[in-house]
């Protein structure tokens, strides 16, 4: 993250007074009251335990480890300084059931399962900050809404009834009517803090000094936008440098929203809305045939896959289409490699990684990878120091984890984009996938976040919760993905339901 050279200074002074201040009292590396209080406040500790410096000791540790900082177990003058710097009021921790695994793992951000179960949505101010004018506020407000509006399909209107509200912003001191937990601190420490869908609250520390367009005191438009995140279904990334990490780390001018924050949401709403191009009249998938062309309607696909940039496409052969909301693009089929140079035809599967970026397309017993539709230098490569088996069947990223899977007979595994290797060996699909059948030839996961698996001309959607196929299906990929018959409309992204609306976490 960009640190101006004024801040720079400031964080060195700071630093330099610390590391003087460290050496004039003796070292103390044992955990105090205050840090136990710390570690369970924000989910790293049980709340109501003897503290017992051994599990103290590997609590601080996975909290060292969230934060970037090295994972010793001991208090330093590092952890020290963490501990002070101002952050949001949430906890780390999500509940282990309403998370698909623990976040600490994963060097990424944490998409729960609770979301809105609608797009455009609505809030309101109950009051405003007292160090701000009310014109000010709002607007600091509008554009953290507008920061995540730009990447997901959500869109915010403010409103001045309560009733029909999904969000409430309000700015409060000390316990404010939310449980004596969740009281607020007085200037630094806590900031703010939101509940998670559909609750719509978003509390934030009247006792701080927020700012607009400052370098000075906290700025409103970064708190605000960070606690949205959580309003949204968000919790705490371990990315430094996202905006969903829980410290604050100041003001950034022309701040954009990162990369890892930008995945987290489109992994629970999706990706905003294309300016679909109206279609020549008369264009209908269906007219479109040709020498060796595949058939639009009548295909099975080899694969399919939703690139770096959104585009979804479905392979056949030489070919691929373009899968729009409203089914296959006008002008498709073309050619793999005019979009894919060098790419083979007849592929396995293909997968673009939601970590890296980068599309994987396999054939065989080789893979191509590619960077912004560019075979990377030094491929294709041969599937076998991965642990792959050769000629896959399917491969995509779940998004119950947001790791590339890949199907192959009645087995999968776990690719690991980084490592370019398989995690953990071979399992069987029977095991997870239940009622999807093991003869898949292609799967990816949509815009809506959910996984869709094919073979010939049905496919299933897979439902992350209940790990089941969903109800209803096999459906007909030729009418809901292509656009063949009379109903060319795609399914519906349907957004799963809190099945418990628990306080804040
Ligand atoms: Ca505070
Ligand atoms: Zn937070
Ligand atoms: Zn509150």
């Amino acid at each position: 993250m960009f640190i101006s050279k004024r801040l720079a200074c400031v964080v060195i002074v700071l630093l330099i007074t610390l590391n003087a201040e460290a050496k004039k009292k003796k070292k103390s590396t044992q955990l105090t009251t205050s840090d136990y209080e710390y570690m369970i406040k924000y989910g790293w500790y049980p709340r109501g335990v003897q503290h017992d410096p051994q599990s103290g000791a590997s609590s601080l540790a996975s909290m060292q480890l969230f934060a970037g900082l090295e994972p010793t177990g001991i208090m330093n003058d590092e952890t020290r300084e963490l501990i002070a710097t101002p952050r949001c009021g949430n906890r780390d921790i999500f509940g282990a059931n309403q998370m698909h695994g623990p976040p600490n793992r994963a060097k990424r951000y944490a998409a729960s399962s609770y979301v809105w179960s609608k797009t455009d949505l609505k809030y309101y101010f109950e009051n405003f900050s007292s160090r701000l004018t009310a014109e000010e506020t709002r607007d600091a407000i509008q554009r953290a809404f507008d920061l995540w509006a730009e990447h997901s399909p959500l869109t915010f209107q403010e409103t001045d009834d309560i009733a029909t509200t999904d969000f409430v912003i309000t700015f409060a001191t000390g316990d404010h009517g939310d449980g004596i937990h969740n009281a607020f601190d007085g200037p630094r420490g806590t900031l703010g803090h939101a509940y998670y869908p559909e609750d719509g609250r978003a509390h934030f520390d009247d006792d701080e000094d927020f700012t607009v367009g400052s370098h000075n005191g906290v700025n409103l438009y970064i708190v605000a936008a960070h606690e949205f995140g959580h309003a949204f279904g968000l919790g705490h990334s371990d990315v430094q440098g996202s905006l969903m990490y829980p410290w604050y780390q100041g003001y950034v001018e022309n701040y954009q929203l990162p990369q890892d924050d930008i995945q987290g949401i489109q992994q629970m709403y999706g990706m905003p809305p294309e300016d679909e191009a109206p279609a020549p009249p008369g264009a209908s998938p269906n007219q479109r045939s040709g020498d060796n062309l595949p058939d639009t309607c009548t295909s099975s696909w080899d694969a399919v896959d939703t690139s770096f940039d959104g585009k979804v496409f479905a392979f056949k052969g030489k070919y691929l289409w373009r899968i729009k909301n409203n089914g296959a693009a006008n002008g498709f089929p073309k050619k793999i490699t005019s979009f894919y140079k060098r790419a083979p035809s007849n592929v396995d599967a293909v997968v673009t990684s939601r970590v890296n970026q980068k599309t994987y397309i396999f054939k065989g017993n080789r893979y191509w990878r590619y960077t912004n539709y560019k075979l990377d230098a030094n491929f294709p490569k041969k599937l076998k120091p991965t642990g792959l088996p050769k000629s896959v069947s399917a491969a995509f990223v779940w998004g119950g984890n947001g790791k590339i899977h890949i199907f192959k007979g009645n087995h999968f595994y776990i690719f690991n984009e980084r490592t370019e290797k398989i995690k953990g060996g071979k399992r069987t699909i029977r095991d997870k996938w239940h009622g999807i059948p093991t003869s898949v030839t292609s799967a990816f996961q949509w815009k809506n976040g959910k996984t869709y698996f094919f073979r010939g001309d049905k496919y299933w959607r897979f439902d992350d919760s209940s790990l089941q196929k969903e109800r209803g299906y096999p459906k007909s990929k030729a009418l809901y993905w292509m656009g063949c018959g009379a109903t060319p409309d795609l399914p519906e992204p349907i957004r799963v339901l809190p099945e418990e609306n628990e306080e804040r976490n």
